[in-house]
């Protein structure tokens, strides 16, 4: 094994062994992005969708101070159950979960650092962390914008909400490298909506584009991964004006509770989900679904 602190699932271990397609997954849209027991059957889903296309999911997480690449289902069993009570585990968690045994669910940051660890090209999720408005004062940019611009894993998300401010997300990964992908789109989507009004950097149409552009990339020995988003699909798209109204409103309960640093995201999802009740969560389950799909697309692209 590469790395003493790392645990490959036998099925994870056995597919990178013979080359054929992973996909890798985060825990913390499982513990702190769903409520149970929809973040469980949500996550069981997802799993059964990459089978389905033909790629071996690896639910990434933290589990007794093990760096999980391929969870069993009673692991995320207990991600879901514990919820928030799970440790959101950044880069800066990594060192001191570890030493002391626990648990922690992996945010983009941490799941592309444990799939890279292990090999896995890959990863699909449904949104990223970024710039928050505001930012000019809070100084809170997610760290996941820094783990895109050095660690070699494509991820695969449905853009940003716009609890973000997406303009300046974009300025930051242009500053770091980060090549912005539309799927099928030249418009940056927004996460519940196909719109954001921003430009990607370019539109690619087939999963085998992608994997070409990423192959160059890391041929090249450019640092760094590629940002793909999928926008979610037609049908399950919500109003922007709905959508846009709870936003406002949760990030101004926000502002006035004074909730800052990894607070901020968990608490903006839960307040928007609340304010929209179950139809922004259905559009949630289905967009990491069609992410899923299109990441073992791209997986197997890779392997060809
Ligand atoms: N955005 C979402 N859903 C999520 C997250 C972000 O729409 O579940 C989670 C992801 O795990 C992401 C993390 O990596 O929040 C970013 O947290 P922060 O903004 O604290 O970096
Ligand atoms: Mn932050």
């Amino acid at each position: 094994m590469l790395n003493h602190y790392l645990s490959l699932s036998p099925e994870v271990a056995d597919a990178l062994r013979d080359g054929r397609p992973v996909v890798a997954l985060e825990s913390t849209i499982i513990s702190h992005g769903m409520p149970y027991p929809q973040n469980v059957e949500t996550a069981l889903r997802v799993e059964q969708t990459i089978r389905d296309h033909g790629a071996v999911p690896a639910t990434i997480a933290i589990i007794g101070g093990r760096l999980k690449a391929g969870c069993t289902p009673e692991e995320i069993e207990h991600l879901g159950k514990k919820g928030a009570e799970v440790t959101k585990a950044s880069r800066r968690d990594l060192p001191v979960l570890v030493a002391r045994g626990m648990d922690g669910a992996t945010t983009v940051t941490t799941t592309m650092i444990i799939a890279a660890m292990a090999g896995i090209r890959v990863f699909a999720t449904g949104g990223i962390g970024g710039v928050h408005r505001g930012a000019q004062h809070s100084f809170d940019i997610s760290a996941d914008l820094e783990e895109l611009a050095k660690t070699p894993v494509m991820v695969i998300c449905a853009g940003a909400k716009s609890i973000l401010d997406l303009g300046l997300t974009l300025e930051y990964l242009e500053t770091k490298g980060v090549p912005v992908i539309g799927y099928g789109t030249d418009e940056l989507p927004a996460f519940y909506t196909r719109h954001s009004g921003f430009g990607v950097d370019y539109r690619m149409d087939t999963p085998e584009e992608l994997a070409h552009a990423f192959h160059a990339k890391l041929a090249m020995g450019l640092q760094g991964g590629m940002l793909v988003t999928n926008p979610i699909p037609e049908a399950y798209s919500m109003p922007a004006d709905i959508i846009n109204f709870a936003i406002d409103h949760a990030l101004q309960e926000a502002e006035e509770k004074g909730v800052h640093g990894k607070e901020c995201t968990p608490f903006l999802l839960a307040r928007v989900k609340d304010l929209t009740g179950g139809d922004s969560l259905a559009a949630n389950i289905e967009l990491v679904l069609n992410n899923a799909r299109l990441a073992a697309r791209v997986a197997a692209a890779m392997c060809d």
